[in-house]
């Protein structure tokens, strides 16, 4: 099993609060590095140290594993919130969302998208005809998980991110993620932004655009953040969707293109 692979997840929390998690693909030999660089990470996350810290890892096999290339990354400048959601909200007109749609988005993701205007711990689902939420569990929604960078990829990517001014890992992981989203069967677009209160930059990304990232999709202060996924349910059934979100491995094996930082004008859209 020289070849053999391994999911390696962490999560760490306080007070049964989730502090930080984060998760990769890496060979047998790679695993026990792995964990312990995941594990350091958690106990240095910004919001104190965790009182639980967990971290599980799981052989895949090599053959289940399906391979893809990164998403191409575009930046635009906005000046304010609201022209930010504006742009987010064109973006995903440009994907053959309804206008009624995306502005629920907008507003779920605004008005935080969980139970009493908490944030999930995982994506909202939404049909991408009439906007109805489709994830079963709405405080823990949708966890997209088991994808990476191929290691032979990895510095390549990084230095490619890095060269933009995307080094930071938040970067990396979330353009890996919505990668996934991506790649999933039937998925017309996602709208993101994080429920970090000073990370201000969220994306949209659709299968013909990749990820395109928005520099402000809210204010600098506000807790609430989350993900959207759009489904087009005559593609794909929401378990089949679900199943493949949560649960099939997915190597990146080729970066896509970054493009410069570009103010955002309406007529891109
Ligand atoms: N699967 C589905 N949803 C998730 C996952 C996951 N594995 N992890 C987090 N979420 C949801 C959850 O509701 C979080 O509250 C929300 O997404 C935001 O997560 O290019 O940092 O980790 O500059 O705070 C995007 C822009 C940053 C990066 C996104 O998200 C860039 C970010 P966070
Ligand atoms: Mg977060």
């Amino acid at each position: 099993m020289m070849n053999s692979l391994y999911s390696v997840r962490m999560r760490a929390s306080c007070h049964d609060r989730h502090l930080s998690g984060a998760e990769r693909i890496v060979p047998v030999h790679a695993v026990a590095e792995t964990t312990a660089a995941l594990i350091e990470r958690a106990l240095s996350a910004h919001l104190g140290p965790p009182d639980k810290i967990h971290c599980h890892s799981e052989q895949i096999d090599p053959e289940a594993v399906q391979y893809a290339k990164l998403p191409d990354v575009h930046s635009y400048q906005v000046a304010s919130v609201q022209e930010g959601r504006l742009a987010a909200t064109q973006l995903l007109l440009g994907a053959g969302l309804s206008a009624d749609c995306a502005a629920r988005a907008v507003a779920t993701l605004a008005g935080g998208a969980g139970p009493h205007g908490s944030v999930m711990r995982g994506a909202a689902l939404m049909d991408a005809v009439n906007g109805e939420r489709l994830e079963h569990d709405p405080a823990r929604g949708v966890r997209v998980s088991r994808m990476d960078l191929l290691s032979t990829c990895r510095p390549e990517v990084e230095a490619l991110l890095a060269v933009a001014g995307l080094g930071h890992h938040r970067v990396l992981e979330a353009l890996v993620l919505s990668g996934k989203v991506l790649h999933a069967p039937g998925i017309v677009a996602e709208l993101c932004w994080s429920d970090a209160p000073d990370y201000v930059t969220g994306y949209v990304a659709t299968p013909q655009c990749g990820y395109q990232r928005i520099s402000q999709l809210k204010a600098v202060g506000d807790k609430r953040g989350g993900r959207v996924f759009f489904v087009d349910q005559t593609k794909v059934t929401v378990s089949a969707l679900v199943d493949y979100l949560e649960r099939q491995p997915l190597l990146f094996d080729a970066a896509g293109t970054i493009a410069p930082l570009k103010k955002w004008e309406k007529a891109d859209a």
